[in-house]
């Protein structure tokens, strides 16, 4: 893996309900993400922010699907930011904002990546959708949408769907899941590797697992990294904690295993919250964990 590092950043806070994640990409690059990779001998190019509206400036218009039109506009430029870069070559990590940007994200990378398997890293599953959404927020529904469940509109960015096969999707970390989204996850064939598995199998077994499942068929793998996915201890920075989470070192150790599988082709960073987070404790482990998934310490 040498090809050049992009980062983008998604200020992206209207997905969720909580101020402050629209600062994860500072809050990120204060933990000198660029820096840390440049280290690993890897060139790195920061193509800035994508432009995201002001929650102050808009209206919610639709409380089972709130700021629809806006988070649709972002992910359609975050989109197009990525499939530029894919296009070049490079390795995107795009930095949230709340966990909506994988909808975008996603849809930029599966531009050029037609087969992408993904590896899901969160306490949630992101499975809703407007029927089933607990909440409204987006942030909830992006892995729906990427295996083209749920509103149209977002299901289509980028003008095509589905960006996934749900054959090669697997959540890993998972503690805290809807009852109608287990349902769909288990009615779209999707693996879930709970803390439940983890803790019983280890995360090297279920990593051996997840890594096989997504790439078995595919060209790459998109790992989606939503920081509460790790245990709050490490991670207290997150809108949505959950207690019981993936340790500190089984998530490195998920990431070098991903680092050796050599199949990761984009990542993202995201839910990072500095508002709610200890001396930015949150975003330096990203930082970390990221420079684990780029090799860092494995010889
Ligand atoms: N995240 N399942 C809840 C909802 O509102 O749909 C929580 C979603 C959390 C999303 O941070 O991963
Ligand atoms: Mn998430
Ligand atoms: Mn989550
Ligand atoms: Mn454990």
């Amino acid at each position: 893996m040498d090809k050049t590092v992009s980062i983008i950043g998604v200020p992206m806070d209207l997905g969720q309900g909580r101020r402050g994640v629209d600062m994860g990409p500072y809050a990120i690059r204060y933990a000198n993400i660029k820096e840390r990779i440049e280290r690993l001998g890897r060139t790195v190019k920061d193509q800035g922010n994508i432009n995201v509206p002001t929650a102050e400036t808009e209206t919610i218009e639709n409380q089972k699907l709130k700021y629809l039109p806006e988070v649709a506009r972002v992910s359609e430029d975050l989109a197009a930011k990525v499939g530029d870069v894919v296009r070049q070559g490079h390795f995107p990590i795009i930095l949230g904002g709340d966990h909506s940007i994988s909808i975008g994200s996603i849809a930029g990378v599966t531009q050029h990546i037609k087969k992408l398997g993904v590896i899901w890293f969160d306490a949630h599953g992101d499975m809703n959708t407007e029927e089933t959404t607990p909440s409204g927020n987006i942030h909830g529904m992006p892995l729906a949408t990427c295996i083209g469940v749920g509103n149209e509109q977002l299901v289509n960015i980028g003008g095509f769907a589905p960006k996934l096969r749900p054959q090669n999707v697997v959540i890993v970390g998972a503690r805290s899941i809807d009852p109608e989204e287990r349902e769909l996850i288990k009615q779209h064939g999707i693996t879930c590797y709970t803390m439940h598995e983890i803790d019983k199998l280890g995360i090297a077994k279920v990593m051996e697992e997840a890594i096989r499942i997504a790439s078995d068929g595919t060209d790459g793998i998109h790992l989606s990294l939503d920081l509460d996915s790790i245990d709050p201890d490490m991670c207290p920075g997150v809108g949505t904690p959950v207690l019981g989470g993936v340790t500190y070192r089984e998530g490195h150790l998920a990431m070098e295993m991903l680092f050796q599988s050599d199949k990761v082709v984009s990542c993202d960073l995201v839910e990072v919250n500095p508002i709610l987070d200890e001396h930015n404790k949150t975003a330096r482990t990203a930082v970390d964990l990221v420079c684990s998934l780029l090799g860092e310490s494995v010889m």
